[in-house]
């Protein structure tokens, strides 16, 4: 059975939590640690088995957990990573790895100087069952070649301090993970460019909506619009066109509604909600890797979290310059391929 440690209780992690309580299996949480220590606490109590502990290095380090989630606020990612690697446990670590390529680069030197692949980035959209059989589509060749694809990340509403940059990190990181997955090739081109406001838009440090244009290295095109404050639900498309044909990723199903002359369906502005399954299939294959003792290939490794930060300090590069930004990947060291 798999002792867990988890680093940062707030709505995210506390689905991890009760996931890892009730639907994995093979996995128990140990310890709990959160900068509030009145909510964790309460997060906590149905399950008198587990602990709380304040300093989250000392969750990392004790006996009692064989492997850490972190899902704290994203500046704190690296550090934690960096911690887990030095005691050689596995670590789920929700994205960003790091806010910068830099920071990112330094979990991974220490990942394969430690000698083990032992981090799996929260990238839940490749466990998602519509985007698997949009990629299996893809990459099978029946449509050709893909040329463009077209995506949008809106949530309903995001609290007033969310920003450019966290827009960018938190949110469009998604987009640049699971697309690069997606058709197989890496970016090397990014732009943001920003339209007309929304009057939704809580902060003036917020462009919202913002779209982002990356090109891939055989120059496949990829816009995405990221849309925080959409106000009307929590929606996430995505549409490739390729030589022969176009994929559009299904959304979930709901029930049809006919009344008052009026055909519709209900949407829901849950997030974490609409990626039930695939959050829950990530942390299942999580789970089954550690107590195998291994990794699990299908699951975005630190490599992947450090090109995702590469890409992403190149659009927060052009937030500024306005100006197409290079995004200076090598290639993947064999230790993850
Ligand atoms: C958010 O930052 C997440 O981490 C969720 O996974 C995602 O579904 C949501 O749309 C993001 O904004």
């Amino acid at each position: 059975m798999l002792k867990v440690g988890i680093i940062g209780v707030g709505s995210m992690g506390t689905q991890h939590f009760l996931r890892l309580m009730n639907k994995i299996n093979g996995a128990v949480v140990t310890a709990v640690s959160d900068v509030n220590e009145a909510h964790a606490k309460e997060v906590i109590a149905p399950y008198p088995s587990v602990r709380y502990i304040p300093d989250p290095v000392e969750l990392i380090h004790d006996p009692e957990v064989d492997a850490i989630v972190i899902v704290s606020i994203d500046s704190t990612h690296e550090e934690y990573c960096l911690e887990a690697i030095k005691c050689q446990k596995y670590i789920f670590c929700e994205k960003p790895l790091s806010a910068t390529a830099a920071g990112a680069k330094k979990v991974v030197d220490a990942e394969i100087a430690g000698g083990k692949r032992l981090i799996q980035m929260g990238f839940n959209r490749r466990f998602d069952p519509s985007y698997e059989e949009l990629k299996a589509l893809v990459v099978s060749g029946r449509l050709g070649e893909p040329l463009v694809a077209h995506c949008a990340h809106r949530n309903a509403n995001y609290p007033a301090q969310y920003d450019d940059v966290v827009a960018v990190t938190g949110t469009a990181i998604h987009e640049i993970d699971t697309m690069a997955w997606l058709v197989g090739d890496y970016f090397t081109k990014a732009q943001v460019i920003f339209p007309k406001r929304s009057r939704h838009s809580k902060n003036e440090n917020l462009h919202d909506p913002m779209i982002i244009i990356l090109t891939t290295s055989s120059g496949m095109v990829i816009n995405c619009e990221i849309w925080v404050n959409c106000q009307y639900a929590y929606d996430i498309r995505c549409e490739v066109l390729c030589e022969d044909g176009t994929a559009t990723l299904p959304r979930p199903s709901r029930v049809d509604v006919c009344t008052a002359q009026q055909h519709f369906t209900g949407m829901t502005t849950d997030g974490l909600g609409y990626f039930a399954e695939a959050y829950d299939r990530e942390f299942q294959a999580w789970a089954d890797a550690c107590n195998a003792d291994t990794y699990c290939a299908g699951a975005a490794s630190a490599w992947d979290g450090y090109c995702a930060a590469v890409t992403t300090d190149a659009c927060l590069k052009s937030q500024k310059s306005g100006a197409v930004e290079e995004i200076p990947l090598t290639e993947s060291p064999d230790f993850y391929k």
